[in-house]
């Protein structure tokens, strides 16, 4: 007992010294640790009468409850201790990227093709519309067949598609499939657009890549046309542009939307005269669209009779090209810094 009754005092004593988490640790473990001197009393006890069990065990309990109470005080205070140091030595400074410039050092800056996703997100937000996502791993379902394409429909092969081994899953061909979903979870009238990658299995060329970025666009209601369409697909050029471009429309097949169009923009990288760009033509389709078909409206869970609307997907990549007079698509994305410096930076 004697043993016992010492032990928190000498603890105690020995506390006061301490000013480190790790000699904390160490304290601990010296006094109530497997090794420590409460440890070898328990141990002992065996040989102790049962009167002698009950007390000796009892106390010995609470010394211990009474040394973990007193550590985790001052754990507490020794962390908050080194908060307030690490806080002390770590100031922020707010003149940093001045001096990170003056130094010569590289400022970080965002890819060009977020720039011009913001871009076109806060000019459909000032039109209210909402900014969707959507997951790049798809099932053939959304991917697919809510967008009026069956199993045996040769606009299938339309799209180079990345199938997944079970051949149900696919990474998305286009950024469609955020129509499905996000007519699923409203109901009309709303409208939306949904940013993101697309990935399709298709040889590299100053124009296609095999990843690259659409940007869904969908507004449903009573009576939306094709001059609603129209309206706001020159309202998104001529924010984007800033001044008058040459835009052209013309049918256009998509099995999920009718009738269908392609805008096209007259190519920018040789103002029309052909390039590798253009395909020679001097022209750049850039923006498919159209009235959504009413079976893709069903799928959706919406009333065709009651309900029609537009669907356009913007290829953000070469929207990107077209704003900067970038002629090859494949400097987007070899994440080269010297071409992604020339953009905006924080
Ligand atoms: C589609 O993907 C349709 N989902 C678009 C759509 C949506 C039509 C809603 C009607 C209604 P398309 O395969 O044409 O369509 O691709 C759309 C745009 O993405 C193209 O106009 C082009 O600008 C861009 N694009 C297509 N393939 C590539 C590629 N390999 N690399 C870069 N951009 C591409």
């Amino acid at each position: 007992m004697l043993v016992l009754e010492s032990l928190l005092a000498d603890f105690t004593q020995e506390l006061k010294d301490i000013h480190k988490i790790a000699d904390l640790l160490n304290l601990k473990a010296k006094y109530i640790g497997k090794q420590g001197p409460l440890a070898d009393v328990m141990k002992n006890l065996k040989d102790a009468t049962p009167e002698e069990k009950r007390t000796i065990g009892v106390r010995a309990n609470e010394l211990k409850q009474a040394i973990e109470s007193l550590v985790g005080h001052k754990m507490q205070e020794l962390e908050l201790q080194e908060i307030n140091a690490g806080l002390a030595i770590s100031k922020i400074d707010v003149s940093l990227t001045d001096s990170v410039i003056e130094k010569g050092l590289q400022a970080a800056g965002y890819h060009p093709v977020t720039i011009v996703q913001q871009e076109i997100e806060d000019i459909f937000i000032s039109m209210g519309f909402e900014v969707l996502d959507g997951p790049h791993i798809e099932d053939e379902y959304h991917n697919f067949e809510a967008l009026n394409i069956p199993a045996s429909h040769p606009a299938r092969d339309m799209q180079d598609t990345f199938w997944f081994a079970d051949k149900k899953h696919l990474l998305r061909t286009h950024t469609s499939t955020i129509q499905i979903r996000g007519m699923k979870e409203r109901k009309p009238p709303f409208r939306f657009v949904g940013p993101g990658k697309v990935f399709r299995c298709e040889r590299t060329d100053a124009s296609h890549e095999m990843v690259f970025h659409q940007l869904e666009g969908m507004m449903v209601g009573e009576d939306v046309s094709v001059g609603n369409l129209i309206y706001f697909m020159k309202t998104l050029l001529s924010e984007i542009f800033k001044r008058d471009v040459e835009v052209r429309l013309r049918p256009g097949f998509f099995p999920f939307v009718e009738p269908g169009f392609e805008l096209d923009i007259k190519c920018l990288i040789c103002a029309g005269k052909g390039c590798s760009v253009c395909k020679q033509v001097g022209w750049v389709e850039l923006l498919p669209c159209g009235l959504v078909h009413p079976n893709v409206l069903k799928a959706g869970g919406i009333d065709p009779e009651k309900h029609s609307g537009f669907a356009f997907g913007l290829g953000l990549d070469r929207l990107v090209m077209m704003k900067y007079g970038i002629d090859d698509i494949r400097y987007l994305h070899a994440g080269d810094l010297r071409f992604n410096s020339q953009f905006k930076s924080f």
